[in-house]
C-alpha cells in the first residue's frame, strides 16, 4: 500500500435504514436528534464530556477539572473526581434490581448457571476480601489468566473494588506470553484456574501459569487458582492457594476503596509493530464512561436486553462490553466458555435462542466461519428474539455483512459495525442503530464527542470523497488510552510523533464516502489482524528466530477467507535448505515453536525456506514482495538490487 494515495477500490452503494418498529423504541430515533448531540459536543467538547460524567456515573466526590491537557500528549479526565468502578457496576444498581440477572453463564456441556447482581455483588466483595487476605492494595497488579467463566469477570471486577490493576491474559496466549506480561507488569498476583473447558478438551491453564511462573516472574508472591475442571494439577504450597479456600470465611461486605478518577483499571498488552506487546493503560473514570456511552448509544442498551458479546475477557471487547460496560447500565450479559462449533456450527444460535438474547454482537471472522457451514444451520433455530446484531474487530466484508443481516437479523434486525481498539477503550465510530442508515463495509460516523478524521501525510484533511489517508483523532476522549505501562516514550512515539502531538494516530487507513462515511481500509503498520486478533509481525518473527535452526525470518500476511488474514513465514535456516524448500516435520516442528512461544493464533500457515531473505540495499527486509508472494500476485517492485535473483523462485517454491 502507498502511504500518500491510498486509493481504494472497495465500492459499495447499497443502504439500510432501520425497521420503525427499532426506530420507535430506540434511544435515539433520528438522524435530527444524533445531530443535536453531535453539535452540543463540537460547539462544548469538555462540557458535553463533563454532563455525560455527571449524568452516568456515580461519584463518591464530584470532580471540578474537566479535561487537563497541561502535560499533552497525556491527558487526565475528572482528574479531582472520585468514583469506585465496581461500586459503579454493582451497588448502584441493588435497590432497584438486586433480583436482576446480572449474568447468565453456559458452558460448552451445556451447563448453565446464572447470578443475579445481589450475587454477583456479593461473589465480588468475597474475592475483593480474598485478595486483600492475600496481601494485595490499591495499586498492585494481579494479573488474571482464566478461562471465560463468571469468575473472570468476578476477579476483574474485585480488584477494581479494591484499587489494584488488572492485566487479563487471553487464556489462549501461552506459558511464554504469560510470562512476559507478568513481568512487565511486575505483578504480585497471579489468578487463575486448574483449566478450561474448550473444543472437547481441558485448556490447561495451570500448567501453563506453572511453567510461566517456574521460568520466572520473581514479583508473583501467590497464585490463586479456581476449580473449573476438577482434574489434577500439580500444585506448590505456600504459593497457590484455591479460589474456594481464599474466599472460605469472608466476608459478603467489602467497602470499595474510592479511588481518583485517573488511577489505572487496567493494563492490557496489545501487538504493535515493533517489539513486545505493549501494555495499554486505561483510567477509571474515563474508560467507564465511554463504555456506559457507547452500551446506550451504540448497543441501544434497555433494561429487557439480553446482551452477548461473544468476546473474551482477554481482549479489550471482553473488558468493554462483557465485564464493564453491560454491567455500568444494569443490563444482563451472556458468557459462554466453549467453541461456536461444539457441538455443531449451530451453538451460537442455539445460545440466542435458548436465552432469548436480543443484542448480539460478534467479529467478522466468526460470521465467515459460521457462514461457511451453510444457511440450514441458523434456520433450525428461533432467533425472533434478535433486535440488534453487531461486528468488531476487522473489516467485515459485504458479503459476510449481508449474510448476517438476511440470516441472522432476519432483514429486521439494524447491524452496527464498530470500529475501535484497545487503545481507544470504547467505540469510535459506529452507527447509531436508530438513527443512523448503513452500508455494508462501513463503520459510518464518528460518535458524539468523538472528533474523528481521515488526514493526508502532512495532517492536512483528505477532503476529496473516497481518497485514503490515515485515520486520526483530533480531540482526547474520555477512554483513551493514558499511557504504555513503563514505556511513556512509546506512548509518545507510537500515537503522537506522527503528527508533532496534534492529532493521535490509529495505525489504520481508511477513506470517507461522499456522504461523509468512514470504510477502515487496514493498518498501516506491520500489524496483522488473525482473525480479528492484533498480533506484530514482529513477534512471529522473533519466536521464530529463537528457535535453535531458524537464523532469520519474516512474516507477512496473506488473505484468507475465514480469518481475515492468515500468516505467511519466509524462514532461513542456520543448517542446510531442505531440498526443494518443503520439510513437512520441520515446519509442523516450527509452527508448535510458534503456538508454544506465542499461542495457537500465532502459528503461520505456511512456511518457506530460502538460502537469503529479499533485502533492500540499506538492509531493509523487502515485506511487499514478500506480501506479493505469499498473496500469489505478480512481482512488480523492482528486484534489480537482489544479490541472488535465485532466492525469488525459492521463496515462491519453484526450486
Ligand atoms: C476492538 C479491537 C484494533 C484494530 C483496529 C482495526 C481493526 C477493529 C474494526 C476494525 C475495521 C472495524 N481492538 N478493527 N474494529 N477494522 N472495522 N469495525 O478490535 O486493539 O484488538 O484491534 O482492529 O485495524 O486498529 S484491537
Amino acid at each position: 500500500m502507498t502511504r500518500e494515495n491510498i486509493d481504494s477500490i472497495l465500492q459499495e452503494d447499497r443502504q439500510f435504514s432501520p425497521t420503525a418498529e427499532f426506530t420507535t423504541a430506540a434511544r435515539i430515533k433520528n438522524m435530527g436528534d444524533l445531530e443535536a448531540l453531535k453539535r452540543q459536543a463540537e460547539q462544548d467538547h469538555e462540557g458535553f464530556w463533563a454532563n455525560l460524567a455527571r449524568q452516568e456515573i456515580s461519584w463518591q466526590s464530584p470532580f471540578e477539572t474537566i479535561l487537563n491537557s497541561d502535560n499533552a500528549p497525556h491527558f487526565s479526565w475528572f482528574e479531582d473526581g472520585m468514583l469506585n468502578v465496581s461500586y459503579n457496576c454493582l451497588d448502584r444498581h441493588l435497590d432497584a434490581k438486586s433480583g436482576k440477572t446480572a449474568i447468565i453463564f453456559e458452558g460448552e456441556k451445556g451447563d448453565v448457571c446464572t447470578l443475579t447482581y445481589a450475587e454477583l455483588h456479593r461473589e465480588v466483595c468475597r474475592f475483593g476480601n480474598a485478595l486483600r487476605a492475600n496481601g494485595i492494595e490499591k495499586g498492585d497488579r494481579a494479573v488474571i489468566y482464566m478461562p471465560m467463566i463468571p469468575e473472570a469477570v468476578i476477579a476483574m471486577q474485585a480488584c477494581a473494588r479494591i484499587g489494584a490493576i488488572h492485566s487479563v491474559v487471553f487464556g489462549g496466549f501461552s506459558a511464554e506470553s504469560l510470562k512476559d506480561r507478568i513481568e512487565d507488569a511486575g505483578a504480585k498476583l497471579l489468578i487463575t484456574a486448574d483449566g478450561g473447558f474448550r473444543g472437547g478438551k481441558i485448556v490447561e491453564l495451570k500448567q501453563a501459569a506453572d511453567k510461566a511462573l517456574d521460568r520466572g516472574c520473581p514479583t508473583v508472591e501467590k497464585s490463586i487458582v479456581f476449580k473449573r475442571t476438577a482434574h489434577d494439577v500439580s500444585w506448590t504450597e505456600g504459593r497457590d492457594v484455591w479460589w474456594h479456600d481464599a474466599i472460605a470465611g469472608q466476608s459478603s461486605s467489602c467497602d470499595p476503596v474510592w479511588v481518583g478518577s485517573e488511577q489505572p483499571l487496567f493494563l492490557l498488552y496489545t501487538s504493535g509493530s515493533t517489539g513486545k506487546p505493549k501494555g495499554i493503560q486505561h483510567s477509571s473514570a474515563g474508560y467507564l464512561l465511554n463504555t456506559i456511552t457507547t452500551m446506550k448509544w451504540v448497543f441501544d442498551i434497555h433494561d429487557d436486553d439480553i446482551f452477548w458479546c461473544t468476546a473474551d475477557v482477554g481482549w479489550v471487547t471482553g473488558h468493554s462490553y462483557v465485564a464493564y460496560g453491560p454491567l455500568a447500565v444494569g443490563a444482563t450479559v451472556v458468557m459462554y466458555e466453549g467453541a461456536p462449533t461444539v457441538p455443531d456450527a449451530g451453538r451460537f444460535w442455539a445460545l440466542c435462542e435458548r436465552h432469548g438474547v436480543t443484542i448480539f454482537y460478534t467479529a467478522p471472522t466468526a460470521i465467515r466461519a459460521l457462514m461457511k457451514c451453510g444457511e440450514e444451520i441458523p434456520s433450525k433455530y428461533d432467533l425472533s428474539s434478535l433486535r440488534l446484531l453487531g461486528t468488531v474487530g476487522e473489516p467485515i466484508n459485504p458479503e459476510a455483512w449481508m449474510w448476517y443481516h438476511r440470516i441472522i437479523g432476519q432483514e429486521r434486525c439494524p447491524i452496527v459495525d464498530t470500529w475501535w481498539q484497545t487503545e481507544t477503550g470504547a467505540h469510535m465510530i459506529a452507527p447509531v442503530p436508530g438513527a443512523v442508515v448503513t452500508k455494508p463495509g462501513s463503520c459510518t460516523l464518528p460518535l458524539p464527542g468523538i472528533d474523528a478524521g481521515v488526514v493526508d501525510e502532512q495532517g492536512n484533511d483528505i477532503t476529496e470523497p473516497d481518497k485514503g489517508g490515515y485515520l486520526v483523532i483530533k480531540k482526547p476522549w474520555p477512554s483513551m488510552l493514558r499511557t504504555i505501562w513503563g514505556d511513556d516514550q512509546r506512548y509518545v512515539d507510537t500515537y503522537w510523533s506522527k503528527f508533532d502531538g496534534k492529532y493521535y494516530l490509529a495505525g489504520d487507513s481508511a477513506r470517507r464516502d461522499k456522504d461523509g462515511y468512514f470504510w477502515i481500509m487496514g493498518r498501516i503498520d506491520d500489524v496483522l489482524n488473525v482473525s480479528g486478533h492484533r498480533l506484530g509481525t514482529m513477534e512471529v518473527e522473533s519466536a521464530l528466530v529463537a528457535n535453535e535452526k531458524v537464523a532469520e525470518a519474516a512474516v507477512v500476511g496473506h488473505p484468507d477467507p475465514i480469518k481475515g488474514e492468515g500468516i505467511f513465514a519466509f524462514v532461513v535456516l542456520k543448517g542446510e535448505r531442505p531440498t526443494g524448500g518443503i520439510d513437512e516435520a520441520l515446519t509442523a516442528a516450527l509452527r508448535n515453536w510458534v503456538g508454544e512461544q506465542i499461542g495457537p493464533i500465532a502459528k503461520p500457515d505456511d512456511i518457506r525456506y530460502a538460502d537469503n531473505l529479499p533485502k533492500t540495499r540499506s538492509g531493509k527486509i523487502m515485506r511487499r514482495l514478500l506480501r506479493a508472494i505469499a498473496s500469489g500476485e505478480e512481482i512488480t517492485q523492482d528486484t534489480s538490487t537482489l544479490e541472488n535473483e535465485d532466492i525469488l523462485k525459492q521463496l515462491r517454491g519453484e526450486t
